[in-house]
């Protein structure tokens, strides 16, 4: 069976990953903008999950299609955790993505402990009410410069230990095959093909 999905996000850089991930399990997709949707959720819960779920279900109920949403973020652990769920607003609303990893960079100036990883909930909201949700985590650390011009987001920053490069210096094949996204989305369209065979 085949059915097309909204992808409940604005961000272009995940838009792109997520499209490319999700065509490869057979899953059609299409974005807000195609739709007309400009509808902006804010992302009151206090998890990545809550996060991922309000985006679905508002988007679903928006464009009367099953929606998709994904809520990420870098937990490091010398911030305790942060900027986590605040990923994107870290620094305040001024910052793009380079001031945000910048930022991030100088709060870490002399700290030896460089741990952190990337978290990503999948939240699906089907128009009958049902729900599909997915988890994915990758560990790494944060690098002490900024290296490589790929991805989005924090990708610069973020040192994958097992390649010995950032996310940042990798294509899109390689990072979606070990990213948080790339785990949440192939265990997102199992759940799918589970859901379908009922
Ligand atoms: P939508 O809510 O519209 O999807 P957003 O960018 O606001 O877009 P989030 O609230 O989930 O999405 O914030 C996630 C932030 O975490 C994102 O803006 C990046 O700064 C960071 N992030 C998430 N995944 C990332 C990745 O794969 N590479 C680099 N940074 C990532």
């Amino acid at each position: 069976m085949s059915q097309k999905f909204v992808l409940a996000t604005h961000n272009p850089g995940k838009l792109k990953e997520m499209s490319s991930i999700l065509s490869r399990f057979g899953v059609e997709v299409v974005s807000p903008k195609e739709l007309g949707i400009t509808v902006d959720v804010e992302e009151t819960g206090t998890t990545f999950a809550e996060n991922a779920m309000l985006k679905a279900k508002t988007i679903c109920a928006a464009a009367g299609l099953p929606a998709i949403a994904d809520d990420s973020g870098l937990c490091v652990d010398a911030l305790n955790g942060g900027p986590g769920v605040y990923s994107a607003r870290y620094g305040g609303e001024g910052l793009d993505d380079k001031g945000r990893y910048t930022l991030l960079l100088n709060s870490m100036r002399g700290q030896a402990t460089r741990a952190a990883h990337f978290t990503c909930s999948i939240a699906c909201a089907f128009p009958n009410g049902d729900t599909l949700t997915a988890e994915g985590q990758v560990q790494g650390t944060i690098a002490f410069a900024p290296m490589g011009e790929g991805g989005f987001g924090y990708d610069p920053v973020f040192f994958y230990p097992p390649l010995a490069k950032t996310f940042g210096q990798l294509t899109a094949e390689e990072k979606s095959a070990i990213s948080h996204r790339g785990q949440a989305l192939k265990e997102f369209s199992a759940k799918l093909e589970t859901y379908w065979g009922k």
